[in-house]
């Protein structure tokens, strides 16, 4: 794991991370993530992407992917990613990540992909494909073409991060060293939200039941009828306990995040109150949490974000062409095109 340490501007770290425009952002997305992106922004050198590429991979819609590219990147914007401090941009508007890809994928053996567990579920889902099988390598090639030293993640992702660390590893001990070997930041508390109707699975985009979320968009009633909603369990007692009481927990977890309060405090005081009353409690945290985001997600003008998302790109094809230009020389390609005759 990584310690935020105090830096001076010029040897600050680099994080990078990614989320896809597949559907729209939930609270576990937000709490396991993008809110430690947000923070982040201020000790390290800041990458984020609209990871689109990694989108087409299940079968999609080019039409409403184009409308929910340009919306999760409104989103980013409303959570506090601050393009004046961060570099913010669509994956597909930087080719360098799917050409450090195809150099990876040389050296990533088929048996480090079959046992992706994601790739298992995701294929039985949507059917396979060799991209949706290759998404990890590309994902590895995103982080490593900023030469990345630490990565955002829930703990869904940690099998992928592995990966990446992984490439890094070999890539360096094959053609010398290049890439800094990258971690995984993950919060204490929020790595995995889990869903409100099957607390033993985690929340996620692509529930068929939109029961199972609450997304950062949602109208403060559909947030208090979600909650209403939340699977707990047939006892009354509010304890944290995530194997025996994964629902009451996964609800102690959230309201602390949204509180700023412990998990402890939190139990504590609320040991008798009914579940009615404690899930109402947890509701209102959570619309209280969410309404500076829905309103700054309002007010964003989406031609003023197109820009910005070209701004970034432009900036990072910069960047990763000046990583790539070491990377092609150690493969064997000469960088002065038109010199080999
Ligand atoms: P899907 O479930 O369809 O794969 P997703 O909800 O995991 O989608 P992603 O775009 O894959 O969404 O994830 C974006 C980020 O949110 C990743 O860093 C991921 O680890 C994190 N994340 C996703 N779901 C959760 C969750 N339930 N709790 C905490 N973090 C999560
Ligand atoms: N696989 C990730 C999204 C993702 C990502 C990345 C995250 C793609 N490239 C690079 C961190 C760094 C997911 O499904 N959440």
């Amino acid at each position: 794991m990584f310690f935020f340490e105090e830096t001076k501007v010029s040897d600050r770290k680099t994080v990078f991370s990614g989320i896809q425009p597949t559907g729209d952002i939930h609270i576990g997305n937000y709490l396991g993530a993008l809110r430690n992106w947000v923070k982040l922004q201020d000790g390290f050198d800041a990458i984020y992407c609209v990871v689109d590429l990694h989108a087409i991979t299940v079968p999609y819609d080019p039409v409403a992917l184009h409308r929910s590219r340009l919306d999760t990147a409104k989103l980013l914007l409303a959570v506090g990613v601050d393009p004046g401090r961060s570099l913010l941009y669509f994956q597909s508007q930087v080719p360098q990540h799917a050409e450090l890809s195809w150099m990876l994928s040389t050296i990533t053996s088929l048996g480090a992909l079959n046992r992706m567990t994601q790739f298992k579920e995701k294929a039985n889902k949507a059917g396979e494909n060799l991209g949706l099988f290759s998404y990890p390598v590309l994902m590895a090639a995103d982080i490593l073409v900023h030469k990345a030293h630490a990565v955002p993640v829930g703990d869904d992702q940690t099998q992928h991060l592995e990966l990446a660390r992984d490439l890094a590893e070999r890539f360096n001990s094959r053609f010398g060293d290049e890439f800094p070997v990258p971690e995984q930041i993950t919060p204490d508390v929020g790595a995995r939200i889990m869903s409100l109707k099957d607390p033993t699975s985690k929340m996620s985009k692509s529930d068929d039941d939109v029961n199972t979320r609450v997304l950062l968009l949602d109208e403060p009633d559909t947030i208090r009828r979600r909650f209403k909603g939340a699977v707990t369990d047939s006892e009354t007692e509010i304890r944290y306990d995530p194997e025996k009481k994964p629902g009451v927990s996964n609800l102690l977890d959230i309201l602390s995040l949204f509180t700023g309060r412990s998990v402890d405090a939190l139990a504590q005081d609320n040991r008798s109150t009914q579940y009615g009353h404690f899930k109402a409690t947890v509701a209102e945290a959570v619309v209280e949490g969410l309404s500076p985001i829905r309103t700054a997600f309002k007010a964003l003008d989406d031609e003023e974000v197109s820009r910005i998302m070209v701004k970034g790109a432009l900036d990072a094809r910069m960047r990763a062409e000046g990583e790539m230009a070491s990377v092609r020389k150690k493969l064997g390609f000469d960088a002065r095109l038109g010199s080999e005759g």
